[in-house]
């Protein structure tokens, strides 16, 4: 991701991957609308097209109030000049979330990492590892989740192969005391950055929020400006439901960045829109499959291009997704 020519292959691998699920909003409209004019009754197939790409409805209606303008003062009258509006749409409602994650000079910079199981919490911390440890940064890991023994060693395992330092208890240690001790540890190393994993738990499970919110303030009290990022790792196949999470996980945790996780698999890409739309939080990084290089930065025109018009080419012919299967 940092290399030079790293970020065109990303957005390679993001446009044939990303609507795997389902056809692209382009290909679809453009059998949808062959031969029609732009009018009212294309634009209400836009909006279900819209809606079963989990854009949701407030998006979704911003979007189509704003094409219902141009379209009554003749401003797009085929198909392409619809799209590029609609790109650009989505691009405006997904900018302000293309926000970095910057490193900053508090030394260790602490990151939270949370999320319900199996989001990808600890493959996102390994891939994220990877990519400090590149940028020269001294990394920590810190195995927060205590819940399951082998959640300890598949981060003992990313940790080696970043070459990253590794912190952590017995299975069933306090997940606070595991935290108050990597810290401790971190500060006395001179350590850069401290990536702290935690287990996965449901944003509907009290107890375990309130667990959370303690590991939150051990870590306030050792150092009061941290955690400097509580990043919120989403699985991006969930749907309308990783966006109940992400509120819930917000109100009680306050969220800083996200990371949007297996835009490869199923998942429909509008739910980033309605997220974003929702939420406005910065996106952090976002995963397009399980690979270290399968893990890169957010970049909202990039983005709503690969959505609107998925691997498929201009002319919605052979798409990229078959192209890079028969390559690989
Ligand atoms: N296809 C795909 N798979 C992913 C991606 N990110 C993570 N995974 C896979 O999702 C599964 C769960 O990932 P983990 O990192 O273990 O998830 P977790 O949130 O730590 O899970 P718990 O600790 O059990 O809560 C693993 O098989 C990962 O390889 C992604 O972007 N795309
Ligand atoms: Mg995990």
């Amino acid at each position: 991701m940092s290399i030079p020519d790293e970020p065109l292959k990303f957005l390679a691998r993001l446009k044939a991957r990303l609507n795997r699920g389902s056809a692209s909003i382009a290909r679809d409209l453009r059998t949808l609308l062959r031969g029609r004019k732009i009018d009212e009754a294309v634009l209400e197939d836009l909006e279900t097209r819209l809606l079963s790409a989990d854009v949701g409805v407030e998006a979704t209606g911003e979007i189509l109030a704003d094409l219902n303008r141009r379209v009554a003062r003749h401003e797009l009258d085929d198909v392409d000049a619809l799209l590029n509006a609609l790109r650009d749409r989505l691009s405006e409602l997904l900018a302000p979330c293309e926000q970095p994650l910057l490193i900053g000079a508090a030394r260790p910079f602490v990151v939270l990492v949370v999320g319900v199981n199996g989001s990808g919490k600890t493959t996102s911390i390994g891939k994220l590892a990877h990519e400090l440890r590149g940028q020269g940064l001294s990394v920590m890991l810190a195995a927060g989740d205590t819940f399951r023994a082998a959640a300890i060693e598949q981060l003992h395992i990313w940790a080696e192969r970043s070459g990253s330092l590794f912190s952590a208890q017995q299975p069933g240690a306090d997940p606070g005391a595991v935290m108050f001790d990597a810290l401790k540890s971190a500060q006395a190393r001179g350590v850069d950055v401290l990536l702290a994993d935690t287990a996965g738990r449901l944003h509907s499970q009290t107890h375990l929020m309130e667990e959370l919110k303690k590991v939150k303030r051990v870590i306030a009290r050792i150092m009061p400006a941290a955690p400097h990022e509580v990043l919120l790792v989403l699985d991006a196949n969930q749907g309308q439901n990783a966006l109940a999470q992400a509120q819930q996980f917000h109100a009680a945790l306050g969220v800083t960045g996200l990371v949007l996780t297996k835009l490869d698999g199923t998942a429909r890409g509008g739910i980033v829109v309605a997220i974003a739309r929702a939420l406005g939080l910065p996106i952090r990084f976002i995963g397009v499959g399980e690979k270290l290089e399968d893990f890169g930065l957010f970049d909202a025109r990039a983005f709503a291009g690969a959505l609107v018009d998925g691997a498929a080419d201009e002319r919605g012919g052979a798409g990229g997704a078959a192209r890079e299967a028969r390559a690989s």
